[in-house]
């Protein structure tokens, strides 16, 4: 066989798998010519997502969740949502994979491989939930630019990996260290190799907490390419942008990382309150750290028709940032009274609670289910949309579900 015909071979094999049928006369394609299935990617299969995800752009992929999709307790890669600022990197070369820690802060400059990073240092698990700063962005009004993600922005996966800490403290950190910031290998919309699409980070505390990961599994599997496969940093609870994906290098900064979409109005909001709509100056703008407390009703799904005198079992889940979620409440007379759920501890720290509670409707008619969350520090989730910010961050008001009773 000429090896020709083997590279076609193997080309038509390999491209009847991604379509999912046998290309029948594939023999008569022509060398570069894109079956017309290839270019529009099917953004479900490609990332193994389920079908009700929904699609807010595809250049570059941002995908969501809906409430409904995010009812198990770990969620599944098919259920999180997606955020990327740039291209999702294509040719990944994991045998040399490696992740530098650099910046003026650190002792001494150090490379490591991913093997190296897995052997050296303990591997620890931690449920983290991951939301994007702009969750709830659809509801800002005036509307804020950028994906109008509604409620499925946000995920609590199982991931495993190496303390961030330990390598840094590994590699050394020096006495004026105030800042970490990540780089990664993913391209900038417009090609510039100059450019980083993203390059956040965090201050040293949370930097080397315990439960912020340099992490190369998620779900006990690979992590998904799309999720930051071989090396993603974690940080739970802070704004998702500070979990950098595809991560080969980590600065030990002497000041705030200034790294692209750590100034302006990205992942910043108005130190201050301000009228919505206002002009806010640079200098009045704060990073966002921690995020706000918050709850999602998973079962049922909105718009629900339930029988008469049967009773409805609602569950979902609840986090507060760095904090403990300490009381979940519903209500089904839009806001008078209030009831308490069940509520679990989470299965470690910054991980989301879960919650449940039974609910007997008092005659048939229209309802709606509110759900409010309370953090440890007394903080509750607001009714309706809380402060305005330029870019409509930080949307944390109550969760509220339809139901029909019959
Ligand atoms: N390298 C890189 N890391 C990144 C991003 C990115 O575009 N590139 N997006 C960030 C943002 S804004 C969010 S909300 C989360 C999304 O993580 P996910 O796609 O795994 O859900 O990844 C963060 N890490
Ligand atoms: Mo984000």
């Amino acid at each position: 066989m000429k090896r020709r015909d083997f590279v076609k071979k193997t080309t038509l094999s390999s491209l009847a798998t991604i379509i999912g049928a046998e290309v029948v006369f594939g023999s008569n394609l022509i060398e570069g010519y894109t079956p017309i299935a290839l270019q529009d990617p099917d953004p479900f299969k490609l990332f193994n997502k389920h079908k009700d995800m929904v699609v807010l752009n595809n250049k570059p992929w941002n995908i969501e969740a809906q409430a409904h999709l995010l009812d198990d307790k770990i969620t599944p890669n098919s259920s999180m949502f997606v955020r990327n600022n740039g291209f999702v990197p294509e040719d990944i070369d994991v045998k040399n994979w490696t992740l530098t820690i650099d910046g003026e802060s650190v002792k001494n400059k150090k490379v490591y491989t991913l093997s190296e990073l897995k052997s050296k240092f303990n591997q620890h698990t931690y449920q983290l939930t991951l939301e994007c700063g702009g969750n709830g962005r659809s509801e800002f009004d005036p509307p804020a630019k950028g994906n109008q993600w509604t409620v499925g922005a946000v995920h609590c996966a199982s991931w495993t990996g190496v303390r961030l800490g330990d390598v840094l403290k590994d590699a050394g950190i020096k006495s004026n260290a105030v800042y970490i910031g990540y780089h990664a290998i993913d391209k900038h919309l417009s090609r510039d190799p100059n450019k980083e699409p993203i390059s956040r980070g965090c201050p040293m505390s949370k930097a080397l907490q315990e439960e912020t990961l340099l992490a190369f599994k998620m779900n006990g599997e690979d992590i998904p390419l799309i999720h930051g496969y071989p090396l993603r940093l974690v940080a739970g609870g802070w704004p998702a942008s500070v979990s950098g994906k595809w991560v080969n290098r980590i600065s030990i900064r002497d000041k705030i990382h200034d790294g692209t979409k750590m100034t302006g109005t990205a992942y910043r909001i108005p130190c201050k309150p301000v009228a919505p709509g206002s002009k806010v100056k640079d200098e009045d703008m704060c990073i966002i750290e921690s995020m706000p407390v918050k709850s999602l009703i998973t079962y049922p799904k909105s718009g629900a028709i339930i029988k008469d005198g049967k009773a409805l079992n609602i569950r979902g889940h609840a986090w507060a940032g760095e904090l403990k979620v300490s009381k979940m409440e519903f209500s089904i007379d839009f806001g008078v009274t209030w009831n308490e759920c069940e509520l679990d501890e989470p299965a470690n720290r910054l991980a989301w609670q879960h919650f449940s509670a039974k609910i007997y409707f008092p005659q048939p008619g229209y309802y709606e289910v509110w759900a409010k969350a309370t953090d440890s520090d007394g903080k509750s989730q607001p009714m309706i949309l809380p402060g305005w910010n330029p870019k409509g961050y930080l949307n944390n008001a109550s969760h509220r579900i339809a139901i029909k009773v019959k």
